[in-house]
């Protein structure tokens, strides 16, 4: 009898480690923002829903604020299978992925509502499946915002103040040719050295979203914001390819469905946030211009030369689909 129970609870503990060890899938997902942006709150609400969902089987850890590198080295280490998941700017992903350059188009986008139509229909499922010939597969995208003109020497209302100032980019060309037609002098830098740069004003200017401008601290040391909304460059949502197509049916569509509402919910913060933001940092004493439609006329005139260096780069059919798309929603 005695040998009879051990021999039933070997088996079933061996039944049940064998079970356990098939059945935990391990993602990880890396990231470039503190843990109090919207970015991190969409991940963290990702796995919770997917754990949740899977009754524990996907265990899912999230590395925040460029633990494992910036948006460059993170979308390399999904390519290479070392990560599971990440969401760079769509800016730094255009070095990968030249399609994403579509994004970089000079007001592309008037506001929320349209980005959300554009990115969620056809134009941007497009390009999210452009993905695959990088050992990427796009889930979506979340918010970053549109991006601001920040500076610690003057107010700016005209390209004539940006004369001179120099102004750091995200690490894309379209970017820099950008600020150069703007006047600036302009040069790309990663993310995680932006604050010490801006603090020893080896940089004067830069530009983000409220949100980071907020949570990363830059408002600490640039004074004044003009809202120019020049660009939305949103993150985009990746997972390596090979793991993804190695899922069963149902696990993919668990993962599709679980970020699927966590995109909702991130966007939902990522507004809330953007408004505490700008709040935060009028209260602080820096000083918000916002544009009239005449002085924002006068930026985007100068910066209109850049879409042919976009169609070089991302396509004259992607860069079509993308500005159909914007007339057909009444841009
Ligand atoms: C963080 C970056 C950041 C971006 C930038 O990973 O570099 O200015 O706005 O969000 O992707």
């Amino acid at each position: 009898m005695k040998k009879v129970i051990i021999g039933l609870v070997t088996v079933f503990c061996l039944l049940t480690c064998t079970f356990a060890r098939e059945a935990v899938i391990k993602i990880t997902i890396g990231h470039g923002v503190p843990e109090e942006t919207a970015e991190h709150l969409g991940f963290v609400k990702f796995k919770e829903i997917l754990e949740s969902e899977s009754n524990g089987r996907f265990q899912v850890t999230i590395y925040p604020n460029q633990q494992l590198g910036g948006d460059r080295e993170l979308t390399e280490s999904v390519q290479l299978g070392n990560l599971t998941i990440t969401g760079p700017s769509s800016a730094p992903l255009a070095s990968f992925d030249n399609n994403f350059y579509v994004l970089d188009i000079p007001f592309l986008f008037s506001n929320r509502k349209k980005v959300y139509q554009t990115l969620d229909g056809p134009a941007g499922k497009a390009l999210l499946d452009s993905l695959d010939q990088y050992n990427l597969k796009g889930l979506g995208y979340m918010e970053n915002g549109f991006r601001n003109l920040t500076n610690s020497r003057h107010e700016i209302t005209s390209p004539t103040d940006l004369t001179g100032l120099k102004l750091r980019t995200m690490e894309n060309e379209v970017h820099i040719a950008f600020w150069k037609l703007l006047g600036a002098n302009p040069a790309p830098l990663a993310f995680g050295e932006l604050y010490t740069a801006l603090q020893q004003k080896v940089v004067d200017a830069e530009e983000n979203p409220f949100e980071l401008i907020r949570n990363n601290k830059l408002y600490e040391v640039q004074k004044y914001i003009t809202v120019t909304r020049h660009i939305y460059s949103p993150y985009v949502v990746v997972i390596n390819k090979q793991f993804y197509n190695h899922l069963s049916t149902s696990d993919k569509t668990l993962i599709d469905h679980a970020m699927k509402r966590a995109i909702d919910y991130q966007r939902r913060q990522a507004e809330i946030l953007s408004d505490k933001a700008k709040e935060t940092i009028r209260n602080n004493g820096n000083v918000i211009t916002d544009l009239t439609p005449e002085q924002l006329c006068e930026f985007r005139t100068k910066v209109t030369p850049v879409i042919n260096l976009v169609r070089k780069k991302a396509g004259d059919q992607m860069v079509d689909m993308f500005l159909s798309d914007g007339l057909k929603h009444g841009q």
